[in-house]
């Protein structure tokens, strides 16, 4: 994560000094670096902590860029990429955060357009005025529109889970350092397990809350310090993430980890039953009167109003108060994984190399989906090299024991709903996943009917990420999601959830649907390298709010049934 943040700063810089006609070499030397430390599988505050020097090892670092990734380190800031942007309208900066836009472009709206603004920016768009800028034309233009649209509807800001839930284990493995500090959990949006959270919520038990405030306010990470009360302090990361904790009477815990825990219209709903109970729910506990009659647990507080646990994944107004709760899947009922990606595509291992990860794992099974050629950038599979490719995987396969790599493809879904591989070639495979890689800026008609056309053919036996939205980056193609279900139920398509953090697609709401339809859900990372493999929690997490059961979700049977539920 933290080679994430650090590359990112790189690049920032480079475009930058980019933008400001800065030596091209200068430039050069940032993006490089940002690229190399992006990529390389070793964790760069690792090296940094172990000696400072060794990052100098690194290809394309040299003193200068050891010492501001130091000083990265040590203050949470780089006082470069800070001055620097203290000579830009902050409109510039936020363009640069645009799909499709990098610094030669915003260079050309500012230099020639004076554009320094997002909404003016946009504005000179819809009036066809960028169309005429050297190297631009109509298309380049509308996805301007479309990537100005998306920012704005999707704005970056809140985390992804998974940077979520790292700091929130970090910050309370700290607090745990505390003598003084007795119990302690995180609430709010991260233990309901939403795909993206805005601020962490953190509660405690213990004797002396001072103590424990004080503790929590020297936090390493904390970069300013909001508020400091008796028993609550809120403080703000290096990384801009507010974190809230509170100091509780163990007596009152279970009622505020329920308070906290929320959502909102959760928890309205739940005191409107109390009211007609004459009883009252608060942060503090369950009371009648003046008098309190629970509040210890969560169960307690359940009780009250005559209602089992409800897991905190459901607390969402969603039918769980109506509704028979299900019995949720849970992260080691998964057997396997039927998308990722190795050498023959985009990722970074070899057949041989991921089965055995997933093997050490406990794992029964995976499938490789290597992508068709469609992207340009990734090479791919292409109709002359797919029987090798297939070779390959029934090779590694034979020397696996009690284990099966079972022959896939991740095809591309073409612009007008044909697949890149014509029939001949999908039925060689065990599983087709049909997605959508290119031309995705489509209405949502043209886009369902593109979709639906994919999922009729006869060999494709699962849809992948089927909106295609990137968190914090665009929305994705938005197809119409209740037509899409019903064309798998019709045809015996399995959706994915696809567990990479940044997608979470299909969404927790769908799964819901998608199960009420009948139609099967398989959990998958899309990993590029085995050590995604983590992901699949955070899959998990995505079935779980969408009300999913173990028989919902076809990873998590064994082999041969696997395959009957995807008609091969
Ligand atoms: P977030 O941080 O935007 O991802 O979402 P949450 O759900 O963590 O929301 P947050 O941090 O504002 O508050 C934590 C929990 O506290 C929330 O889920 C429910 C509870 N809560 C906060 N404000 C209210 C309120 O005005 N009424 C009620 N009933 N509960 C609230
Ligand atoms: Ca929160
Ligand atoms: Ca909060
Ligand atoms: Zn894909």
């Amino acid at each position: 994560m933290d080679n994430q943040k650090v590359a990112e700063i790189f690049q920032e810089i480079g475009d930058l000094l980019d933008i400001a006609n800065e030596n091209p070499f200068r430039i050069k030397s940032y993006h490089k670096a940002a690229q190399v430390i992006g990529h390389m599988p070793k964790d760069i505050r690792e090296i940094y902590e172990k000696n400072p020097k060794d990052l100098e090892n690194i290809p394309g670092i040299g003193k200068g860029l050891r010492e501001l990734i130091e000083e990265i380190f040590k203050t949470g800031k780089c006082s470069e990429l800070d001055n620097l942007k203290k000579g830009f309208p902050p409109g510039i900066l936020e363009m640069l955060k645009l799909r499709g836009v990098g610094p030669k472009k915003v260079k050309l709206f500012y230099q020639e357009l004076g554009l320094d603004d997002l909404n003016y920016l946009k504005k000179t768009a819809v009036e066809g005025r960028l169309r005429d800028l050297p190297g631009m034309g109509e298309k380049s233009e509308q996805d301007i529109i479309n990537a100005i649209d998306d920012y704005q509807k999707n704005p970056p800001g809140r985390m992804l889970i998974n940077q979520a839930l790292a700091n929130a284990q970090h910050i309370i493995a700290y607090m745990k350092d505390c003598k003084d500090v007795q119990k302690i959990e995180y609430v709010g949006s991260l233990r309901r397990m939403k795909e993206t959270i805005g601020d962490l919520d953190i509660l405690t038990t213990g004797k002396n809350a001072e103590k424990i405030i004080d503790h929590f306010t020297h936090y390493p990470g904390v970069k300013r310090v909001i508020a400091k009360g008796d028993t609550k302090s809120s403080v703000i990361l290096d990384s801009g993430v507010q974190v809230d904790l509170r100091v509780l009477e163990p007596k009152s815990f279970g009622a505020a980890m329920h308070y906290f825990t929320g959502s909102k219209a959760h928890n309205i709903h739940i005191r409107a039953l109390a009211k007609r109970k004459g009883l009252k729910i608060s942060e503090y506990g369950v009371f009648k009167g003046s008098k309190m009659i629970g509040g210890k647990t969560e169960e307690e507080v359940f009780k009250s109003v005559g209602l089992p646990y409800i897991p905190p994944e459901l607390r969402e107004d969603n039918g769980e108060f109506e509704e028979p709760l299900p019995k949720l899947i849970e992260t080691r009922d998964l057997k396997g994984d039927l998308h990722m990606h190795t050498k023959w595509s985009d990722g970074s291992q070899t057949i041989l190399d991921i089965a055995k990860a997933y093997k050490e794992n406990g794992y029964e099974y995976i499938a490789i989906a290597d992508h068709s050629g469609a992207l340009g950038i990734t090479g791919g599979l292409k109709e002359s090299n797919i029987d090798k490719y297939l070779k390959d995987i029934e090779k590694a396969d034979k020397k696996m024991k009690d284990f099966k790599i079972l022959k896939g493809c991740e095809v591309d879904v073409m612009k007008g709903g044909d697949l890149y591989f014509g029939d001949n070639i999908l039925k060689k495979f065990d599983i087709a996943i049909a997605s959508i890689h290119t031309a995705m800026s489509m209405d949502t008609d043209s886009v369902t009917k593109r979709l639906i056309k994919a999922i009729e053919n006869p060999y494709v036996n699962m849809l992948g990420h089927p909106t295609g939205r990137l968190l914090n980056q665009r929305t994705g193609y938005e197809p119409d999601m209740e037509k899409i279900i019903k064309a798998c139920a019709a045809n015996n398509v399995v959706i994915e959830i696809n567990a990479n953090p940044m997608r979470l697609d299909l969404y927790d709401i769908y799964c819901k649907m998608a199960k009420s339809h009948g139609v099967k859900i398989a959990i998958n990372t899309d990993a590029h390298h085995s050590n995604q493999m983590q992901f699949l929690t955070l899959g998990v997490a995505v079935a779980r709010r969408g009300w999913l059961e173990k028989s919902d979700v076809i990873t998590t049977y064994p082999l041969k049934k696997l395959l009957k539920a995807l008609n091969r």
